[in-house]
């Protein structure tokens, strides 16, 4: 079944076949969304061209060369690895911000008005959506198509839905070698949307240097974000649409957040998080939250923690894919497979220990080996 994003594409291909408009088109493995539609027939492009397209800052083959890592085709592993390694050396060079909020928060909204603001200071700004859950993914693009109508039209912008959805792993290693090709391509502003629920905003923390969060007055959330550990990871809150008969409740929301997070210790970054309101349908406190962001990068540039915090990003995501990678291949052996059951009954009835028993399947994997 068609989801709303292929929908919509369907609509709007013919516009976006070879024009400069950087809005990217989905996975090309995919089922064809559409039989009538005829692929205009592309040269397969050599890994150099790739990255030397790239490097130049073309927004199609920086386009093409994402599509390639986002592929779940083998065939394409090999290619998209050489070009994320090649073009590695020119990346890290951004602000990586992570914008997260519950579903209708706000956040589409607030990076067209904020990336108006972002532009004007000579930045080229790259949006990314990071949607897990394979309902939605689609879904907040088409959101975010309507909702950055200015941004979509400038060529300084590159804005990029959600890879499809699969393990959640899958999704953080696309999303991560995404934000390397586009600092390669010469975007130095990196917002990656995501919805604010679950795992999404923890994998999107391990891969941004900020977190902002977006919330809503009065919907009875601020208390179960901070319930929810959620509050911990933020360095900025805004209350967003603090307009019209909401501007009351926004400032008190405001004032509930600024008291629960001085109860925080101070996090490792020394930065005490900060709370504002902000509209982006009146533009009222945008420029303060944005001048937030640019003191928060100054501070943890100074004090260090900008570096470090990277690097214990990259450590993570190697540890994490090994992890990740050996687990998988643990369960997935057939010999495993046929034991891991019987062994489990046997944990469930006290006739083994939930410890012997690993160990004797993890002896098994490893004398199989
Ligand atoms: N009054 C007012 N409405 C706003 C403001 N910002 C966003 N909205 C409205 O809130 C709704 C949701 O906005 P989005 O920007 O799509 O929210 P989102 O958080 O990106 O939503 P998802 O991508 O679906 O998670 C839209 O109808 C917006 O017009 C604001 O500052 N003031
Ligand atoms: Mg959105």
């Amino acid at each position: 079944m068609k989801n709303d994003m292929e929908h919509w594409e369907d609509h709007h291909r013919e516009e976006f076949e070879g024009s400069a408009l950087v809005v990217a088109r989905g996975v090309e493995d995919a089922p064809a969304v559409n039989p009538s539609f005829r692929r205009v027939p592309r040269r397969e492009l050599s890994t150099g061209e790739y990255v030397e397209g790239i490097e130049r800052g073309d927004a199609t083959i920086l386009s093409q060369a994402i599509t390639l890592v986002e592929s779940n085709n083998p065939a394409h592993y090999d290619q998209a690895r050489q070009i994320v390694e090649r073009t590695l050396p020119f990346s890290g060079r951004s602000q990586r911000i992570g914008i997260t909020g519950v579903p209708g928060a706000g956040k589409s909204t607030f990076i067209e008005a904020v990336g108006g603001m972002v532009l004007s200071e000579g930045h080229r700004l790259a949006v990314l959506a990071v949607d897990p859950s394979s309902e939605r993914s689609g879904g907040s693009i088409l959101g975010d198509k309507t909702r950055m109508e200015s941004l979509a039209a400038n060529p300084a912008v590159f804005i990029r839905p959600s890879p499809s959805a699969g393990e959640l792993g899958g999704v953080a290693r696309k999303s991560r070698e995404t934000i390397v090709l586009c600092e390669a391509a010469g975007f130095d502003v990196v917002f990656v949307e995501t919805v604010g629920v679950g795992q999404s905003e923890t994998t999107v923390h391990s891969m941004v240097d900020l977190m902002l969060m977006l919330q809503i007055a009065g919907a009875g959330d601020e208390l179960q974000g901070i319930k929810r550990g959620i509050m911990e990871m933020a360095d900025l809150v805004a209350v967003t649409k603090a307009d019209g008969a909401n501007v009351d409740r926004a400032r008190l929301a405001k004032t509930q957040f600024v008291n629960a997070l001085s109860l925080f210790p101070t996090p490792e970054s020394g930065w005490r998080a900060r709370a504002y309101t902000c509209s982006a349908v009146t533009g009222e406190g945008l420029r303060e939250v944005w001048e937030g962001i640019e003191e928060f990068f100054a501070f943890t540039r100074a004090n260090g923690f900008f570096e470090t915090n990277r690097n214990s990003q990259k450590r993570f995501w190697m540890r994490e894919t090994i992890d990740q990678a050996l687990r998988e291949e643990f369960y997935k052996r057939p010999d495993i497979a046929a034991m891991l059951e019987s062994f489990q009954q046997q944990v469930l009835e006290d006739q083994l220990s939930p410890f012997v028993a690993a160990r004797r399947l993890l002896d098994l994997y490893f004398g199989g080996k």
